[in-house]
């Protein structure tokens, strides 16, 4: 279509040569910041890859979910840069540019794609989902977590026994990491972690799991999963819940199932036989003060 706002022939090529550049030396900025086990697992704790029988599904959506972003991104961030060149405002030209409306491929291509996008990340949010948190596998070893302010109690529920942790130190000096309670897993074996709390809301969360989930008073809510991959990982509460929330940490050992039994063992040898239930909750935290002193409110 003849239009006054045709270019001159060459000035398209040098702007676009200058935006080539400059996207091509801030990628290479990007990219040489990071090594390959970072992307790989899309920038979530390196750790979490392989860990439990959840992680791999859940760094398969984000990525997933990245890459389509992305790709989305550049198509976008590609057309805005075209029409930005292509039809910038040039000295030469007078009055108002061509006007242009009812662009039916553009606007097909604007409806379907959102309606593709919608439909993949919804079927493949079920797919997760499925495999993660709706996992119901019967567990051959169920652990009871209670958070409390400020610790945690586990309860071995399969070995009947114990481990309760110390409050954090209440003299204002924080010292986070000093004899935080250790949570023992037994490794590729079905668990069942039933997340309690005996106070306020709190939230168990194993950053390298990438799982986190409410423990709200009075609720009793659940995770089936395996644990994959021996070692050492680091577990906090994720609900501010008071003033020493910060030091409500706790330490996660996946371990054999040997080394597993040994650990139940010792605990049985301490005396910490049976669980710790419900008789330890602070249920007085949840009457009524109106009605405790018979005023009406
Ligand atoms: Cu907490």
């Amino acid at each position: 279509m003849d239009s006054p706002n045709q270019p001159a022939p060459g000035a398209r090529a040098s702007w676009a040569k200058r935006l080539g550049v400059i996207g091509a030396a801030a990628a290479t900025t990007l990219l040489a910041g990071c090594s390959s086990e970072r992307w790989e697992v899309g920038f979530l704790p390196p750790d979490s890859k392989g860990a439990t029988s959840h992680t791999d599904h859940y760094i398969a959506l984000w990525n997933g979910g990245w890459i389509a972003a992305l790709i989305v991104g550049a198509i976008t961030w590609g057309l805005l840069m075209w029409c930005i060149v292509a039809y910038r405002r040039k000295k030469s030209d007078r009055g108002l540019p061509v006007q242009m409306r009812y662009n039916m491929p553009v606007e097909i291509l604007y409806t379907v794609v959102p309606i593709i996008l919608v439909l993949v990340f919804f079927f493949e949010t079920v797919k997760t989902m499925d495999n993660t948190i709706n996992d119901d596998t019967e567990a051959e070893q169920v652990i009871e977590v209670y958070g409390k302010q400020w610790a945690w109690d586990f309860n071995y529920v399969t070995e009947d026994v114990h481990y309760a942790g110390v409050q954090a130190n209440l003299d204002g000096t924080e010292q986070p990491g000093i004899e935080a309670p250790t949570l023992y897993l037994p490794a590729n074996t079905d668990l069942e972690l039933k997340l309690e709390s005996r106070d306020v809301i709190h939230s168990f969360w194993i950053p390298a799991f990438l799982e986190k989930r409410d423990m709200i008073p009075g609720r009793s809510s659940s995770i089936h999963l395996q644990a994959l991959k021996e070692g050492d990982y680091m577990g906090k509460c994720a609900e501010l819940c008071g003033e020493f929330h910060s030091e409500m940490i706790f330490n996660v050992k996946v371990v054999s199932p040997a080394e597993y039994d040994d650990y139940i063992e010792s605990l049985r040898e301490q005396g910490n036989e049976g669980v710790l239930g419900e008789e330890y909750n602070r249920d007085d935290w949840y009457d009524n003060p109106y009605e405790q002193e018979g005023a009406e409110n």
